[in-house]
Formats: structure tokens, sequence, C-alpha cells
């Protein structure tokens, strides 16, 4: 199916489910705003901008100020904002695969945007960062169980939502592989990063995160954002980075090292890599994330055994009393889509109550079933991180550590490895390891 058909198939299944929700709270129609972009403090230059992420749910179109109305039983009207501006470019609005599916209303000036519309004749709901703007018009803001609603839609990818993601994956590989390139002859995060963005044919704005470069120790640091110039040859590349299309993203991390690497570390990469596919490999729709974050716990305890870096104790042992945690502090996974920390992650129904905290893990960002159609990252990790290993130097599980192996490994910082994952009926499809 082309790209215009699959994406007429979306809008409408997602209008006649936004119908039902306007039919339940009793709203004449849903009201949402691109947003604008906003300054630095006393400047005059812009941070980088990105629309409302419900606003790129229904429509593609890039841009700030532009507004979409929905009412039950007619086309979306659009209005698209298309100032005169010779300071800026301002690209006319050519027929796309998306155009048909509107009504579209140019507006060269901000506030007809929001001009002669009906939002006072009814009860008119309003998304977006502009809420104070749209009360003024008339709208209301703050509908109780709206947003969880909308956010519930979310969850399940339709056909022109799986292969806006498949192209992203794809795009992001292609980097992937680049950067790979780039860390085996010697570059440096810097330019690591410069043979990414040249293999994904982006700009730095246009990626969905910032790109997590790290070589050596600093693969420890989970959110690194440097990207250092001076050191090269590295003898492990962390990479953890993305691409989106049509606003929709990938989010992949791998992890490498180089013969340079301690030995023992480079085994435990690899025995990662098995784990990580076992883990995917493992999951049935249904599955609820916090489950499958509980056996990423065990299965990295029994590798942390089984390479002796933890002694002394049993899996059970070494999950229950937080010993793992030290080791994999981060969630195992989460939503992924129009926003790359995906909404809906925590919701269990339509209404927005949210599922029961598991005392394991209560501040996992994801502990929802994995239901058909929803789509997650997969991203267990090892890190030698100084943080949270030196309270256990003099904990009462101090005999439970090998500290000299961890001396060893500490400089090569740590291991992840993430993958975009479809769940269908079947089990999963990998996205990222289709081009990976
Ligand atoms: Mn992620």
């Amino acid at each position: 199916m082309g790209l215009k058909s699959l994406f007429q198939e979306h809008l409408q299944s997602v209008l006649s489910q936004i119908e039902l929700i306007l039919q339940e709270l009793k709203l004449d129609g849903l009201v949402i705003g691109a947003g604008q972009p906003r300054l630095f403090f006393e400047d005059d230059q812009e941070i980088p901008y990105r629309s409302n992420h419900h606003f790129r749910y229904l429509c593609p179109l890039e841009g700030a100020s532009h507004l979409l109305i929905v009412r039950p039983g007619q086309k979306p009207l659009l209005r698209v904002f298309q100032p005169e501006d010779f300071w800026h470019e301002v690209k006319p609005l050519e027929a796309d695969f998306w155009t048909d599916s509107f009504v579209i209303e140019t507006c060269a000036q901000e506030d007809q945007v929001w001009a002669d519309l009906f939002l006072t004749k009814g009860r008119y709901a309003y998304h977006g960062p502009d809420g104070e703007r749209a009360e003024r018009e008339g709208c209301l803001t703050q509908v109780e169980s709206l947003l969880p609603r909308l956010n519930w839609l979310r969850l399940k990818k339709t056909p022109y939502e799986q292969q806006c993601l498949i192209e992203a994956t794809r795009r992001a590989a292609q980097g992937h592989k680049a950067a790979e390139r780039c860390f085996r002859q010697g570059g440096s995060e810097l330019a690591i990063h410069f043979a990414y963005l040249q293999a994904v044919r982006c700009r730095e704005q246009d990626l969905p995160y910032e790109n997590i470069v790290c070589l050596n120790e600093k693969s420890a640091i989970l959110h690194y954002s440097a990207k250092r110039d001076d050191i090269h040859n590295g003898r492990v590349l962390l990479i953890d980075a993305g691409a989106q299309v049509r606003g929709y993203a990938a989010d992949i991390t791998r992890t490498y090292a180089t013969d340079e690497a301690a030995e023992e570390f480079r085994a435990i990469l690899a025995d990662m890599e098995t784990l990580q596919q076992a883990i995917c490999a493992s999951i049935r729709p249904g599955i609820r994330m916090n489950d499958l974050h509980f056996q990423a716990h065990e299965r990295i305890a029994q590798l942390l055994i089984d390479h002796r870096i933890l002694l002394n104790c049993d899996v059970e042992k070494a999950v229950n009393l937080g010993l793992t945690a030290a080791f994999f502090p981060h969630g195992l996974g989460h939503m992924l889509g129009l926003l790359v920390h995906d909404v809906a992650g925590k919701q269990v129904d339509a209404i927005g109550t949210l599922g029961e905290i598991d005392p394991r893990f209560p501040r996992l960002r994801t502990h929802r079933p994995l239901d058909v159609g929803t789509y997650v990252t997969i991203e267990p990790g090892l890190y030698f991180i100084r943080m949270l290993l030196d309270p256990h130097r003099k904990g009462e599980h101090s005999a439970c550590f090998n500290w000299g192996l961890i001396e060893r490994l500490a400089p090569c910082g740590g291991i992840r490895i993430e993958d975009n994952i479809l769940i269908n009926e079947d089990g999963i499809q990998n996205l990222t390891r289709l081009h990976l």
C-alpha cells in the first residue's frame, strides 16, 4: 500500500476513535495547536523547535503555529501559518500524500490562525502548548481524562505508523554502521558523531534526541553528552542514537569493543548481546514490562556470576539484595513512537488508570502489558558506575563483589544494547535487526 493510502487509513482510524472520545466527553470538537518556538533567555535566538506530538499524530506538517480542528463527521480543518517573511524560508504548501485529508486554510498572520472560528459556539477542547490563547478563544483546556484517552490511542501503532518507524530505523541503522566504521578507524567521539549525521543525512536538530557517543570509561555515564575530539583510538564505543521519519523516532544503542579492550570485557559484551536477544525472544503479547525488567535483572545476575564479577551469591540473592541494580540502574525499555519516551507507558486503561506499581521497581517508566501493536525499546545495560558501586565496597555485601576485576573493567565504562521492537500476534518483530 502506498504512503497516501496508509496515511488515509491511519487518519480515519484515529479520527473515528477521537469521535468516540468526543461523544463520551460531550465535546463538539478537539483543537490541537502545533505550538511556537521559544527564545533563549534575553536572546533573540530560538531554541530548536519541535511541534506538539499530538499535532504530529494527526498531521505530518512541520513548522509552528498551525492549528488543527477535529469535529465529528467532518474533514479536519487545518489552519496553516504561512507568514510572508524574507528572513526565513517559507515553503509553499504543495500537494503531498496527506494534504487531501484536510480542509486547509492558509494564514499569513499568526492572529488569523485563530480568527473567525466557531469555538465559542460549542464545547471545544484544546490540547497544545498555547492554552491561554485557546481559553481566550473559548476553548476548554482542562477536560478531565481527555489526555489519557488521547495517549491511549497512541499505544497501538497503525500500519502507517509502522511504516514510519521502519523507515526511521533504517535511517538510524545507516548512521550506526558509519559510526562503527569511524570508531574502528580510530575516530574521536566528535568524529563518530559527525559520521553518524553524515550517514543519516540530517542536521543535529533533526534527531529525535541528542546522540550519546561515549568512548571508553564515558560509557558508564548514561546520558553523556560531550563529544570529545581529543581522544582517539577508543577501545570501547557506546553509541545511543536515533533518527526521525515524519515525526516518528528510532532509538538504538550499540556497544563495540576493539581487541585492545580488556578480554573479560569483550566476553561480557558477547554475552550481553546473547542476553538482549534472549529477552527479545521471550516476549509474548500481553507480557508485562515490569516482569520483563525483572527477568533482565535475573539474566544479568547470572551473567555477573558467570563472569565472576559477583561472588558468593546466587541469582536470587543478587537481584533481591539490589546487587544487580548497581550494574543495571535503568529501565529495560520504554514505549517508542512520536516521542522517544512515548506516552501511556504506565496506563492500563483509556481513562488513565495507572498500573499497580511493582514494589520491586517503583520507579520504572514503563510497567504496562505489551499488547499486540505496541512498540517498545529493549535495552538492557551493564555498567561500571563508581557512584553506584562505591557504597557496596564498605557495605555488608562487599564480599559479593570481585573488586579487583571491577577495577580492571571500569576503564571500559559499560554496555547497552537497544533494539526497537514491535509486538505482534506471534511474538515480536525486531525492526532494528532488520537493518543492523
Ligand atoms: Mn531508549
